[in-house]
């Protein structure tokens, strides 16, 4: 509205025949001296504000703002209050000398009747902030090393750097085994396009507490390393798309450099290819089981009728597995082309509908099963 202020009084000047931006002129100007005043303090407050924004712009597209403290009001701070202890000044040194990734409240309680560990994940304080706009979206996973078998997560909690999750995770694990397991809490910034940053994380050896009665505190943070780094694999898919038949044809062709599932062996690729429509299963398929390789030969085609209507909302999910006799079948690696997907996933889509009738080939890199099934629950924009 600044702007389209400023636009008006400029018309509205140059009628008059005078150039508003030479000052030669002004004392025979009929427009009256504070009115010409006004104008150039308007411009110049502009171009203040346009340098500056353009100077934020440049400043933050370097490199994310990692280090980036936004202190919020709400629970978060009216918590910190209440511990009293930390002024701010206090708070500034404490961060120069060490980096501070945030903390964590969480409770730990062991049932004996059960076997079972209930981690509780309360809250957050005081998180780095990892997106552009200064802030992140937090949520935790929560696993036990070394087996990581079991994985949880929190919902995910949109800008917001002192999140509450208020939610409990069972692990069934026999109090004899657990002293040679860590419970690891990692804090992760969820991110729609691309890999989810580590903000911090807690490892807590399970032999170095006492679960004799229930625990309950805050922890810091430690900077984590990037768990979501670990390499999955790569697959290629080939996508073709006859929209006068309303067929579609999925062929998975092979993979590469999947992750090795097995002790003392290798991985026993299989792939399950999903289709939905909105967000809705449609169809199931899976391929065969290459046994003990990690760059298996598939070239297998599953074909769907998709009226050309339809198209424009489906989503292929493709998910490799770990075939495993005894246990259940382990997601090595999941990819998602189609609606709402970004990056390969939405090119190749765009691709496909581009050429239609004709086979379009293109490698995927595998991600945690997790962290795609995240980013098909987050709102497509
Ligand atoms: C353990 O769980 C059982 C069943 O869920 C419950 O009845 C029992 O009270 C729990 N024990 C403790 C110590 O919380
Ligand atoms: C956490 O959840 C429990 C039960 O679900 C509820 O009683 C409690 O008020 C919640 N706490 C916060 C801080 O939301
Ligand atoms: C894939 O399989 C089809 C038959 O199912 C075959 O015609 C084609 O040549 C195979 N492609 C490659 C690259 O081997
Ligand atoms: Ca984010």
């Amino acid at each position: 509205s600044l702007l389209t202020a400023n636009v008006a009084l400029t018309i509205s000047v140059q009628p008059n025949g005078h150039q508003y931006a030479s000052p030669l002129p002004l004392p025979l100007c009929p427009v009256p001296m504070w009115a010409v005043g006004a104008i150039v303090v308007v411009v110049l407050a502009l171009i203040a504000c346009l340098g500056f924004c353009i100077y934020k712009k440049c400043f933050n597209k370097g490199k994310k703002p990692k280090k980036v403290r936004e202190r919020k009001g709400g629970r978060g701070r009216r918590k910190k209050d209440k511990d009293g202890e930390e002024g701010d000044d206090k708070k500034v040194r404490k961060d120069e000398e060490k980096e501070n990734f945030g903390k964590l409240e969480f409770t730990l309680d062991y049932n004996f009747t059960d076997n079972q560990l209930i981690v509780g994940i309360l809250q957050a304080q005081d998180l780095a902030a990892m997106d552009m706009g200064g802030t992140s979206d937090p949520y935790v996973k929560v696993y036990m090393l070394p087996d990581k078998k079991k994985k949880f997560e929190t919902k995910v909690q949109r800008k917001n750097l002192c999140p509450v999750f208020n939610e409990t995770f069972t692990f069934k694990i026999p109090y004899s085994e657990l002293g040679g397991q860590t419970l690891v809490l990692q804090v992760f910034d969820f991110d729609r396009f691309g890999k989810h940053d580590v903000i911090g994380e807690i490892k807590i050896p399970m032999n170095s507490i006492d679960l004799g009665q229930p625990i309950h505190e805050w922890k810091d943070l430690v900077g984590g390393e990037k768990e979501e780094q670990e390499k999955l694999g790569d697959i290629c898919i080939s996508l073709r798309y006859v929209p006068t038949a309303g067929k579609l044809t999925v062929n998975i062709m092979e993979a590469k450099n999947l992750k090795k599932m097995d002790v003392g062996g290798l991985s026993d690729p299989f792939v399950k290819v999903v289709l939905q429509h909105n967000g809705k299963r449609l169809k199931k398929k899976k391929t065969s089981v290459k046994q003990n390789t990690l760059n298996p030969y598939f070239n297998e085609s599953f074909s769907f009728e998709i009226p050309f209507s339809q198209i424009q909302k489906i989503q292929v999910l493709i998910t490799v597995y770990d075939y495993d006799k005894l246990g259940s079948n382990d997601p090595i690696g999941k990819c998602w082309i189609g609606y709402g997907a970004s990056g390969v996933g939405l090119r190749h889509w765009s691709d496909m509908l581009a050429n239609p009738r004709r086979p379009v080939a293109q490698w995927h890199t595998l991600l945690t099963e997790e962290e795609v099934d995240a980013a098909l629950k987050a709102p497509i924009r």
